[in-house]
């Protein structure tokens, strides 16, 4: 399937001219060749996970795959697949999935993830929990050694009432270890989700000690509806990078 690309997975092993996203089409082609004719699948977000439902659209396309159900993560990722023509669905009707397909911000030794930097980690958690096998796709640029520990936004989705009041408590949970920012639009209006909440980004000054004491603490919140921790939920992790494309599984 992946020789339908201009780039082919054998190539990664010689090329060093490779772009950054390049390598998220290799590891989500890659990940696509466990899609069954049949399955339900949850379709992640993000630029990565787009490579993935543009590879399932054309497989259903040229009737190598058929009888797929999609269920998407996200408003965007709906109008994508709406737009190949994957026939969609969503938890209510499908609460079982086969197979979710998704990116991720980190990824740490131990496959757990930092996710929702694209805002929709609501919708992929659900989703990913749901799922028999959750397969996910990054380049290499994503592993770190501990989650928090790129310097980027580990993202905690917070009703809209009262937000300040919770951004205080996040911040009060790590403190002087985070700094807390509202998501801010390009605009400067706060970043609405598709579930019409806001987002507060934790800035960790060092990778996080203990992830799952801190999303247990995180999530006890009240107003809190969830956070960018994704601990022991991947089933695997394909990673394209120069050399390659590798597969880290459980
Ligand atoms: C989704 O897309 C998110 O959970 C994550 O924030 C983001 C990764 O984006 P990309 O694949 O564009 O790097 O998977």
């Amino acid at each position: 399937r992946a020789a339908r690309f201009a780039v082919r997975a054998d190539a990664a092993q010689t090329a060093t001219a490779l772009t950054q996203d390049d390598l998220k089409r290799l590891a989500a082609v890659r990940a696509v060749e466990q899609v069954e004719s049949g399955m339900v699948l949850g379709l992640g977000t993000g630029s990565t996970a787009a490579f993935a439902v543009a590879e399932i659209g054309a497989l259903l396309a040229n009737g190598k795959l058929s009888k797929i159900v999609g269920v998407p993560t996200s408003k965007r990722t709906y109008e994508q697949a709406l737009s190949l023509g994957i026939p969609l669905s969503t938890l209510d009707d499908h609460p079982v999935i086969d197979l979710a397909i998704d990116g991720a911000d980190e990824v740490d030794p131990d496959l757990n993830l930092v996710k929702g930097r694209g805002g929709a980690l609501l919708r992929e958690k659900m989703v990913e929990a749901a799922s028999g096998k959750f397969v996910v796709v990054v380049d290499e640029t994503k592993l770190v050694t501990g989650l928090g520990g790129s310097g980027l936004a580990m993202p905690v989705e917070v009703v809209q009432f009262c937000w300040k009041y919770n951004l205080v408590r996040l911040q009060g949970l790590f403190k002087e270890g985070v700094k807390a920012k509202l998501r801010l639009n390009e605009d400067g209006k706060p970043y609405v989700t598709d579930n019409s909440n806001y987002i507060v980004d934790l800035y960790f000054k060092t990778p996080i000690k203990d992830a799952l004491g801190a999303g247990k603490e995180i999530a006890a919140l009240e107003g809190v509806v969830e956070h960018g921790l994704f601990l022991n939920m991947a089933s695997s992790v394909i990673i394209a990078g120069s050399d390659g494309v590798s597969v880290k599984t459980k």
